[in-house]
């Protein structure tokens, strides 16, 4: 095996996949699954692959053509994940280092890691210092703004698709009494040891966060997610001071820097960086080392797969978000068993395309 890899060239591909369970939120229901697949070539004849799932179809018109530009800027540079990094991210500086740099560097940053643990013929986790393992997770794949039953019967047939202990509900009907119901119903349905999450996916403003937020706080719910917009953090630390119930935020981090600013604030209890956004593997390390020494505990955000490996070594690792959106175009699945995500034993992260599946979806 070689011990260093030169990027040859990085290919960026958009897909489009249908989703089983549409997301229904507050904001935006979402019924295709936009993924970009990349993969990065190496002149010693690797390949490390990555994906994003930038929420929206035409998201990627634009990130496709900027990651193909980031592959030719580093076109014969070794593959040092911490250099690609920051010299990506500078190569954009004055368009800033959020947004779509940010996503599209993550998404480079987790594809140069991949190649070099293939490269040392290790999984992932182990390169990092950890080991191979199961890691506790919770079901995120439904639970949309339905109707109490319909969420109720669908949240037991999600607990026994891999024996969870947590699950997500969306929250944000017109209603409250209509939330309330469905947490009620839930509850009947799947039992009190069940470990509860709610995301209110920013759709409320602050007055009606405050309210909204005070007739859950009795219920032992294990957080509440993202009750109003993203970046209002003043409005985060008056309702983490103002609730007993765990603020969750942290999927729109962008960077580490976005982290620490929270925590400082006192924003949030808990933090669950997305990996297209606080940076892909490199990013996730530098936040996670934040979020330890805080002693906040860090859940992770989509990207199963990636996420599975950097929580056998995140300090305060808490839940890791069970996703399953991106299967159809995977070769090899990967595996829950009684609640937890398993980490194949083979090199790198364990993505490989299904590339009949791929032709089938790719988006021309
Ligand atoms: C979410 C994830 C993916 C699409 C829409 C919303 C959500 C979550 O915020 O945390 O899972
Ligand atoms: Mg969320």
């Amino acid at each position: 095996m070689p011990t260093t890899l030169t990027l040859r060239k990085l290919t960026a591909r958009p897909v489009l996949l249908t989703l089983d369970r549409p997301v229904i939120t507050r904001i935006a229901t979402i019924t295709e699954w936009p993924l970009i697949l990349i993969d990065l070539l190496t002149e010693e004849g690797i390949v490390g692959r990555s994906y994003l799932e930038p929420y929206t179809p035409k998201t990627m018109r634009y990130l496709v053509p900027a990651l193909h530009d980031l592959g030719d800027l580093l076109k014969g540079q070794p593959v040092a994940p911490a250099d690609l990094y920051d010299t990506a991210r500078k190569s954009l500086q004055f368009v800033g280092y959020e947004g779509l740099t940010a996503i599209a560097v993550s998404g480079l940053d987790m594809a140069a890691w991949d190649a070099l643990a293939k490269a040392a013929d290790q999984p992932l986790c182990r390169l990092l210092g950890g080991s191979l393992g199961a890691v506790p997770a919770y079901n995120s794949n439904g639970l949309w703004l339905q109707a109490p039953a319909a969420v109720a019967e669908e949240a037991a047939t999600l607990r026994d698709e891999g024996g969870f202990t947590g699950l997500k509900l969306r929250l944000g009907r017109d209603r409250m009494a209509d939330d309330l119901a469905t947490i009620d119903a839930v509850r009947a349905t799947v039992g009190d040891e069940m470990h509860l999450m709610v995301d209110f996916n920013q759709g409320l403003d602050l007055a009606e966060a405050m309210g909204r937020c005070q007739r859950l706080d009795h219920l032992g719910l294990t957080w509440i997610e993202e009750p109003i917009v993203y970046d209002d953090l003043e409005g985060y630390r008056r309702l983490t001071a103002d609730l007993k119930t765990p603020i969750q935020i942290g999927e729109n981090f962008y960077g580490p820097r976005a982290l620490h600013r929270a925590l400082q604030m006192g924003a949030c209890d808990f933090v669950m960086p997305d990996f297209m956004r606080i940076g892909g593997v490199t990013g996730w390390m530098r936040a996670a080392a934040i979020a330890g020494a805080a002693g906040v505990p860090m859940s992770t955000h989509l990207y199963p797969e990636v996420a599975a490996h950097v929580m056998r070594v995140t300090d305060t690792a808490h839940w890791l978000e069970w996703q399953s959106w991106a299967d159809p175009i995977l070769r090899q699945p990967f595996v829950v068993r009684d609640g937890h995500l398993e980490i194949p034993d083979v090199p790198g992260v364990g993505l490989e395309w299904n590339e009949d599946a791929v032709a089938a979806h790719l988006v021309s």
